[in-house]
């Protein structure tokens, strides 16, 4: 054993961290986040409040985690505050509830608030390693995300050793923090590959109170594979970027993608990947997911910057058997680095995410139910659709049976503006909003992109009322959520009922 450092049980490490305290978790989506600490923090959470004594923490991560963390902390009832991005049933019903404060941030700013002290101070570092040196270097598993700035700015760090993990991971992440205004220079990557950092995050050694040795996997859940809908959504992505090379608006040579995260954009990528006409890529992102693992082993995609290894076990068992192979081709960012628009705006990047609803005229909600219920957040969305190359929103035309048309009069909540989004993508063909006034962009999305159970009652509200910039009419612009609220069912909205008190 290399360190020196006191060998903890999950246990002993959770009694150090006190009641309204907060702890910066490393992981992200979910992969590298810790899991003994947090089942154990969870554990005491659950002990103290049968002994009617309070126990809750604030906890900051990368992103989303597993049940192990958010998970079991939710189910105890141990978090007081949340940010930036979260994914798990129990912790997202709590939020929804107003049991536990959430505050959804775009993901690169997230270590820079920290470090501003936006965030109030970070009591306890958490970090999943696969390797510490006794000089303070660790050694990360599968992701990045904000470990960086949480053990240089927390109190104490505890370290998570999961055997699960090879030491060998070594160089597989580059660790690098911007220094803070008014020192902050130009971050010198241009392009996916560069290496700009340190392989390790080097600590003072005296700040390590502890290390748990674990061996445990990550907990990222399966893909749902692709459906009819979603390989047809893939194939209109590939089928207009093909076009957008072949009329020169994207170089020969092909940009760098950013594909979001869930089954939805997980099929895109594998379609992109297939596309005859889409040159192999290179790839700087915050998730990886297991298409992109498949891609790099045809070769079709060439690079991968990214902040996690977002994969399923069996995807990652490959990489790390293959490690020497995969080593100059992929490489793990923090999230700062992974999702700095000088970066993403610098090198060109094609962003593609999903959204949860775009109105007609392009602005799109990536993380509300009916304008009320949260999601997941914004994640990363918003670093990459404000400074794309070229932004791209998918989604199906449908939701709920289709019950739910995603294509709206205004949306519910809205994360990305008309300004930002310049193509939509449905299983029915592509938008291009670029250059077009709003009646334009609106003409395009329903007739493009609508699904047909919905184009005449989307017709229908766009010629509901002449004149102005926007033709939008607020009093009916929620008539579909509305209709859907009380009946379960947008379709067949009657536009006449819904606007007779502003006409008349
Ligand atoms: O619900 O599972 O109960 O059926 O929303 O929708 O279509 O399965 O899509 O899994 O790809 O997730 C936007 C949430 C999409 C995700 C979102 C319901 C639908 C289903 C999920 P069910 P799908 P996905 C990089 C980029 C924000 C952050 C981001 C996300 C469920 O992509 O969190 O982009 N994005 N980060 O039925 C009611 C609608 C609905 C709806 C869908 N209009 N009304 N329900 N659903 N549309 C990654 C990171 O930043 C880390």
């Amino acid at each position: 054993m290399k360190f020196s450092f006191p060998v903890l049980s999950a246990a002993e490490a959770a009694a150090m961290i006190d009641h309204g305290q907060t702890v910066g978790f490393s992981g992200f989506t979910p992969a590298g986040a810790p899991k003994a600490i947090p089942l154990a923090i969870a554990a005491r959470a659950e002990a103290e409040h049968a002994a009617g004594r309070d126990f809750q923490i604030g906890v900051l991560t990368g992103a989303s985690t597993g049940p192990s963390l958010d998970g079991a902390l939710a189910k105890a009832g141990a978090v007081s505050f949340r940010t930036p991005y979260q994914s798990d049933p129990n912790l997202r019903a709590r939020i929804n509830a107003g049991e536990t404060r959430f505050f959804d941030m775009h993901l690169s700013l997230m270590p820079q608030a920290v470090r501003y002290g936006f965030l109030g101070p970070v009591h306890y570092a958490v970090v999943e390693a696969s390797d510490v040196t006794a000089g303070g270097g660790i050694v990360l598993t599968s992701s990045v995300g904000a470990a960086p700035t949480f053990c240089r700015m927390a109190g104490k760090i505890l370290v998570e050793l999961n055997h699960r993990h090879p030491p060998t991971l070594l160089g597989m992440h580059d660790i690098y923090e911007p220094a803070d205004p008014p020192h902050r220079r130009e971050i010198p990557i241009y392009s996916s590959s560069d290496r700009i950092g340190s392989p390790v995050i080097k600590v003072d050694p005296a700040r390590i109170a502890g290390i748990v040795e674990t061996d445990l996997d990550d907990e990222v859940k399966g893909f749902a594979g692709q459906t009819p809908v979603t390989e047809r959504i893939g194939e209109n992505v590939a089928e207009f970027l093909a076009a957008e090379v072949r009329s020169g608006r994207i170089p020969g040579g092909f940009l760098p993608l950013q594909s979001g995260v869930g089954d939805v954009s997980n099929a895109v990528l594998g379609a992109l990947g297939r596309h005859p006409s889409i040159p192999a890529f290179e790839m700087y992102t915050e998730v990886l997911q297991d298409s992109v693992i498949n891609l790099i082993k045809s070769e079709r995609v060439k690079f991968a910057s990214t902040c996690s290894l977002t994969v399923s076990r069996e995807a990652l068992n490959d990489v790390y058997a293959n490690l020497e192979w995969f080593r100059p081709r992929i490489l793990m960012r923090p999230q700062e680095i992974s999702n700095h628009p000088e970066v993403i705006r610098r090198i060109g990047i094609i962003s593609i995410n999903t959204a949860i609803e775009i109105d007609i005229f392009g602005n799109v909600n990536s993380t509300h139910i009916m304008g009320r219920q949260m999601m997941n957040g914004i994640g990363g969305s918003g670093d990459f659709t404000r400074n794309a190359y070229l932004s791209i929103f998918i989604c199906p035309s449908t939701a709920k049976g289709g019950k739910i048309s995603p294509i709206v009069p205004l949306v519910s909540h809205m994360d990305h503006s008309e300004h930002s989004v310049q193509i939509v993508a449905t299983e029915y063909g592509i938008a291009d909003l670029r250059g077009k006034a709003p009646y334009e962009r609106a003409t395009e999305i329903i007739s493009k992109c609508a699904h047909p159970d919905f184009r005449d009652e989307l017709w229908g509200y766009l010629e509901m009322v002449e004149g102005g910039h926007t033709p939008q009419t607020l009093t009916a612009a929620f008539r579909m959520h509305e209709q859907f609220l009380k009946t379960g069912d947008m379709r067949g909205v009657c536009w006449q009922e819904a606007v007779a008190p502003a006409l008349s």
